[in-house]
Order: C-alpha cells, then structure tokens, then sequence
C-alpha cells in the first residue's frame, strides 16, 4: 500500500462519505465512530475500535493507517478452548449494508508510537482503505482515551489482549514480547 500513492484519491473519498451520509437511497460506505484507548505504559501499543458502515456493495477494510503513529496493525483475538490468542488481521469482510465492527475481545488495531502532540490534542487521524474503487481511502479522527486502570489491574486492556500474544514474532523485539507475556501471568 502506498500511501503517496493513494493520496490523490483521499480527497474524493473524503467529499463522496462525508456527504452522502443522509440521501436516503441506502447509507454509503462509512466509518461512523472509533476510538483509541492508550496503553498503559508509554511502551505499550494502545488499541483502537472502530465501526464501519457498509455501503451497497461488500467490500474488504484492508488497511488502516496513521501519519502520527509509528505503526498500526490489524488483530483479531480469538478463544480457542478458554485461552485468548491473537494474530494478525490482512483484511476485513463489510457486508453490504452491513457493519464492521472492531471491538474488544474480536478484531482490533494495535498502534504504536502514536505522536505527543496527537495524544495532547486527544485525537488520531486514521486513515481507513478499502478495495473499492482502487482502495477508497476515508479518514476519520479517532478519539484518544487515557489507559483505563493502572498497570496490572484488572481493568488493564493491553496486558489482557495484548500481552497474552507472542508479539515477540511479530516485529515486537524479543524482550518486549517477553515481557509482555510475564505480564499477562500475573
Ligand atoms: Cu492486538
């Protein structure tokens, strides 16, 4: 994916969503709310959920990206047999007027390295590709949340998603996603 690229395409894409929203005849394809919640340590991803309005036609989300931040994944947490672990997410099905949901406990993003000033402003823009019309791009600015709870509580998001995993094969360095999985047994 190219960003550069696509970037020709973002401001069509742009007027096409954010007017089409009320025409009445079926919704257009959209991304109609998100948000971000930060981790708990400055070290740790932070986690985005977000929703997808379906337009007419199925499509695929196969992207989702961030000038502010120093990478964004796609997951998806799976239970198999009471034990959580995630992978990597390629691509999304949205169902013609349908929705895409990522939420907590299925499909979300993982981002790291999000800007200061990004996290002051209490925003993220994020920019949303799907495979239609030579990958749509829309942007949305996901509202940023502080982490919720202190390290090793309960309440702790990123070490009940996240740590869990082996992120160490996942361009994590090897000591972080160990760590991370130390954390993820206390
Ligand atoms: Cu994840």
């Amino acid at each position: 994916m190219k960003p550069l690229a696509l970037a020709a395409l973002a401001a069509t894409a742009l007027t096409l969503s954010a007017c089409g929203e009320n025409l009445g005849k079926g919704q257009p394809l959209n991304v109609v709310s998100g948000h971000i919640v930060m981790g708990a340590t400055a070290d740790r991803p932070a986690v985005g959920y977000f929703r997808v309005q379906g337009g007419p036609q199925p499509v695929q989300l196969v992207a989702v990206t961030a000038d502010l931040a120093q990478r964004v994944e796609m997951h998806e947490s799976v239970r198999e047999n009471g034990v959580v672990t995630m992978k990597p997410l390629a691509r999304a099905d949205v169902p013609a007027k349908g929705e895409l949901a990522f939420k907590q406990g299925g499909k979300h993003l993982m981002i790291w390295g999000i800007n200061p000033a990004a996290v002051r402003a209490g925003k993220l823009p994020m920019a949303f590709v799907f495979t239609n019309n030579n990958n749509e791009r829309i942007l949305f600015d996901m509202v940023i949340k502080p982490a919720e709870g202190t390290a090793g509580d309960e309440m702790d998001h990123g070490a009940m998603d996240h740590g869990a995993m082996d992120h160490g094969s996942m361009d994590m360095g090897a000591d972080k996603g160990a760590e991370q999985a130390a954390d993820a047994k206390k």
